[in-house]
């Protein structure tokens, strides 16, 4: 394998092929694009058992006027998903702005925290997922949550989409879907949703995920090219961090951790991070052409930041093939300085003074991507 030296860190080069040919040329991206997706499957997330269920319906429980003093239609869909081992409900929560013209843009978040992050009635407000302020802007603001798809715990993949999809009594194979590729598949899942709902710009979709909805974001992303932006806040290792090198949270400490989380094949590369086929900045590359919007926050050290920064720099010669710019600032060695978002380039980038979170300052500079990008 080809290494690129960037920084501190030596990385597989992205622009050689397996055959360690040089990649000079969309086209040959193009063709080296599904290779590299399924080096991601077979070592790190997971193979889905299934793309969309043929079982698949969507059921509006509620759709309802005068939400945000009369700003915003709420609507409440059930996508409903049927297999071999039962039936799965993604409880869809959408907020879309009243008083402009549709159909709008929309920002789809992963919650991976407490189901009142995403209160239908609005008496909780949070600015994890500020419903209010995403509509303000003219963006419809759109949630479920992880456990509908996946519970986040180790139960030895009996619950959630692998009970309904896996063969009952067959030994997982050691590409099999984890959590965090169940997850990815159930916003892919509300994309088949949205990509129906005439009040949404199918077009202009964002998937958005903080820590490990962050490396999920990233994941369903590399995957289903039909969302426009993705968006990883403070996704860490496994996310926007590159492994090699990384500092905080290593590929043992989170196998060890959330065992349930990536595929089998992935252990075997504990404390082995040199000899992933793959490292991170590759799984960045997969949303070139589209709007890639990472996140890191000073004091994220388990995250390391500067390891999420660097991962952006070497995914841009990607977006260069398109004739588009990366990272606005790709090569610099520093990371830019807290309150100064680099946004130019098609990978945004922004360092939050502050702890492991997702808040409005960092909703307001994804909205700001947007604006400037998707319009
Ligand atoms: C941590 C985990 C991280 C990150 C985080 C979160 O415990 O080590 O990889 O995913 O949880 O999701 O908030």
């Amino acid at each position: 394998m080809e290494h690129i030296a960037a920084g501190k860190w030596e990385l597989p080069d992205l622009l050689t092929g397996s055959e360690g040919e040089r990649i000079t040329t969309r086209e040959q991206w193009q063709l080296r694009r599904p290779e590299i997706l399924e080096l991601f499957r077979q070592h790190v997330y997971g193979r889905n058992a299934i793309d969309r269920p043929a079982e698949l319906r969507f059921e509006t429980v509620d759709r309802s006027d005068g939400w945000m003093d009369g700003r915003a239609v709420r609507k409440q869909i059930n996508i409903v998903y049927e297999g071999p081992g039962g039936t799965g409900v993604i409880r869809l929560l959408l907020f879309i702005p009243a008083d402009i013209h549709r159909p709008v843009p929309a920002f789809l978040l992963i919650n991976n925290r407490e189901e009142e992050h995403i209160d239908p009635d609005r008496t909780i407000k949070s600015a994890f997922w500020p419903a209010e302020y995403i509509v303000s802007r003219g963006y419809a603001a759109a949630a479920f949550h992880v456990a509908d798809v996946d519970p986040d715990d180790h139960d030895g993949f009996i619950n959630g989409v692998h009970g309904i999809f896996d063969p009952p009594g067959i030994t997982r194979e050691g590409d099999a879907w984890g959590t965090i590729a169940a997850w990815a598949w159930g916003a892919s899942r509300v994309m088949d949703y949205l990509a129906e709902d005439p009040d949404i710009d199918a077009n202009r979709v964002a998937v958005v995920g903080h820590s490990r909805g962050g490396k999920t974001a990233l994941w369903c992303g590399a995957q289903d090219d039909r969302f426009a932006m993705v968006v990883s806040n403070n996704s860490g290792c496994g996310g926007a961090a590159v492994s090699r090198g990384k500092q905080g949270e290593t590929v043992q400490a989170i196998n060890e951790k959330f065992p349930h989380w990536f595929s089998g094949n992935f252990k075997s590369y504990n404390g082995k991070e040199n000899d992933l086929p793959v490292d991170q900045h590759m799984l960045l590359a997969l949303a070139a052409p589209r709007l890639l919007y990472v996140t890191s926050a000073t004091e994220d050290t388990w995250a390391d930041p500067d390891a999420e920064y660097w991962a952006c720099t070497l995914a841009s010669p990607v977006y260069e093939l398109y004739g588009l710019k990366g990272l606005a600032a790709a090569g610099r060695r520093e990371k830019p300085d807290p309150g100064y978002p680099l946004q130019e380039g098609r990978i945004a980038y922004h360092l939050r003074a502050g702890k492991h979170d997702l808040t409005e300052y960092d909703w307001s500079c994804f909205i700001d991507a947007a604006d400037r990008h998707l319009q």
